[in-house]
C-alpha cells in the first residue's frame, strides 16, 4: 500500500463533497439513493455467501448505511478514512464503485485490492480509503498517523477513524485517542455505537451506559458529541463541525453515533443471544433508509424507481465480479514484503513493484 504521504489529491470529482450550508432536497435524494445502494450491496452479498460464491467471512452493516453516508458526505475528497471488519458501507460512502468492491469480494484481479483482501480488507487509497481492518481497533493508530502527516504538512485534511463499541476496549483504541489529543491532530474518532461487540451485549463489555460513551473521550480531555446515527442530517451537520473543528488546529474530535446492529454480527450468526423481537422492534422504528424517506415525504412510486436503478447497478456488480480474471496462485506472495520471503521457493526476493 502506499503510504500516506503520497495520498494523492482525488482529481476524479467523481464524488466531490462537503457542500456548504443545509444538504438541499437533490442531495439528500441522492444520498437516499446511496444508503440503499448500501442495503442492497449488503442484501446481495448476503444472498452469494449463503449461496457459496463468496470466499472468507461476511460482515454486513445493514441498520448503519446513515453513518456511512453522513460522515462521508461531510467530507472533503482528500480526506481520509480507516475502516473496520464491517467495511462495505464505508468503501461504498468514500466513492469506491461496486463493481471494483463486489469483484473484490469474489477474489478477482478487478477487485478493489485486486483480489488479496476479500470482504475484511477493502482497500482503495486513491479514493483515502487507507482500508479496512480485521482487527478490531487496527485502523485507529494508522488514522493517527496520517493526521500526524497531515499536520507535519500543514494540510487542511482530517482523517477518520471508524470503529466500533467493541474496539473501544482495545489497547489500540487508548493509544490513538491519547496521541491524538496531546498533539492536536485531525481526526475524527467516529464510534459506530451499536451496543454490541460480537454476542456480547454492551452491559457485559462496557463499564458505561452506551449514552455515556462520551466519557471515553472525556478522559483524554478530547472534544465530544452525541450523535444520532439513524438520522442522516444529524451525522451530516455533526461531522461537519467535528470537521471544522479538528482542520483548524482544535484537535481531534470524539463522536459517538449511537446506531442499529438488524443483522448478526456475520453472515450466518444465529443470533441465539438476543431476541428476534428486539431486531423487528428496531427494523420497524429505527430504518435510516425509513426515516430519511418519509422526511422526504418519497411516493411509493419514486422508490420503485431509484431501488430498480439501484437493484441494476448491483446485479451488474456481479456480473463484473463473475466475469473478473482470478489471480495467478504464482502471485500469492507479490505483495508479502516480509524479510525470508526468497524462502517460499523463489531464487529471487519477490517483486513490489506496482503491477501493470
Ligand atoms: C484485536 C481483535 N480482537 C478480537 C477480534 C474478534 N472480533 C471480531 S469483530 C469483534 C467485535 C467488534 O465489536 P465492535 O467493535 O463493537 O464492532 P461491530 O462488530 O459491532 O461493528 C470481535 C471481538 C478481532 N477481530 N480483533
Ligand atoms: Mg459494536
Amino acid at each position: 500500500m502506499a503510504p500516506v504521504a503520497q495520498v494523492p489529491a482525488t482529481d476524479s470529482g467523481e464524488k466531490s463533497r462537503a457542500s456548504a450550508g443545509t444538504l438541499s432536497d437533490k442531495r439528500l435524494r441522492e444520498l437516499f439513493r446511496e444508503m440503499l445502494l448500501i442495503r442492497r450491496f449488503e442484501e446481495k452479498v448476503e444472498e452469494r455467501f449463503r449461496a457459496g460464491d463468496l470466499p472468507g467471512f461476511l460482515h454486513v452493516a445493514i441498520g448503519q448505511e446513515a453513518v456511512a453516508s453522513g460522515v462521508c458526505e461531510a467530507l472533503e475528497p482528500d480526506d481520509v478514512i480507516a475502516s473496520t471488519h464491517r467495511a462495505h458501507a464505508h468503501t461504498i460512502a468514500k466513492g469506491t464503485p461496486v463493481n471494483a468492491i463486489m469483484a473484490e469480494m469474489y477474489g478477482k484481479n478487478e477487485g478493489c485490492s485486486q483480489g488479496y483482501g476479500g470482504s475484511m480488507h477493502l482497500y482503495d487509497v486513491a479514493r483515502g480509503n487507507m482500508g479496512a481492518n480485521a482487527v478490531v481497533g487496527g485502523g485507529l493508530p494508522q488514522i493517527a498517523g496520517a493526521a500526524l502527516a497531515f499536520k507535519l504538512r500543514k494540510e487542511p485534511r482530517v482523517a477518520v477513524a471508524f470503529f466500533g463499541d467493541g474496539a473501544t476496549n482495545t489497547g489500540a483504541f487508548h493509544e490513538s485517542m491519547n496521541l491524538a489529543q496531546l498533539w492536536k491532530l485531525p481526526v475524527l474518532f467516529v464510534l459506530e455505537n451499536n451496543g454490541w461487540a460480537e454476542s456480547t451485549p454492551a452491559t457485559q463489555q462496557l463499564p458505561l451506559a452506551v449514552e455515556e460513551m462520551g466519557q471515553r473521550a472525556a478522559a483524554y480531555g478530547m472534544t465530544a458529541m452525541e450523535v444520532d446515527g439513524q438520522d442522516l442530517e444529524a451525522v451530516v451537520e455533526a461531522t461537519r463541525s467535528a470537521r471544522d473543528h479538528a482542520v483548524s488546529g482544535l484537535g481531534p474530535v470524539f463522536m459517538n453515533v449511537r446506531t442499529y446492529r438488524f443483522t448478526g454480527h456475520y453472515v450466518g450468526d444465529p443470533q441465539v443471544y438476543r431476541d428476534k423481537s428486539e431486531v423487528r422492534q428496531l427494523r420497524e422504528t429505527q430504518d435510516p433508509l425509513e426515516l430519511l424517506r418519509a422526511r422526504l415525504g418519497m411516493t411509493g412510486e419514486e422508490f420503485e424507481r431509484i431501488d430498480a436503478d439501484v437493484m441494476a447497478e448491483v446485479d451488474g456488480s456481479v456480473a463484473f465480479a463473475q466475469a473478473g480474471t482470478d489471480p495467478d496462485p504464482q502471485d500469492a506472495l507479490k505483495w508479502v514484503y516480509a524479510e525470508g520471503s526468497m524462502e517460499h521457493g523463489s531464487k529471487e526476493p519477490l517483486s513490489t513493484e506496482p503491477r501493470a
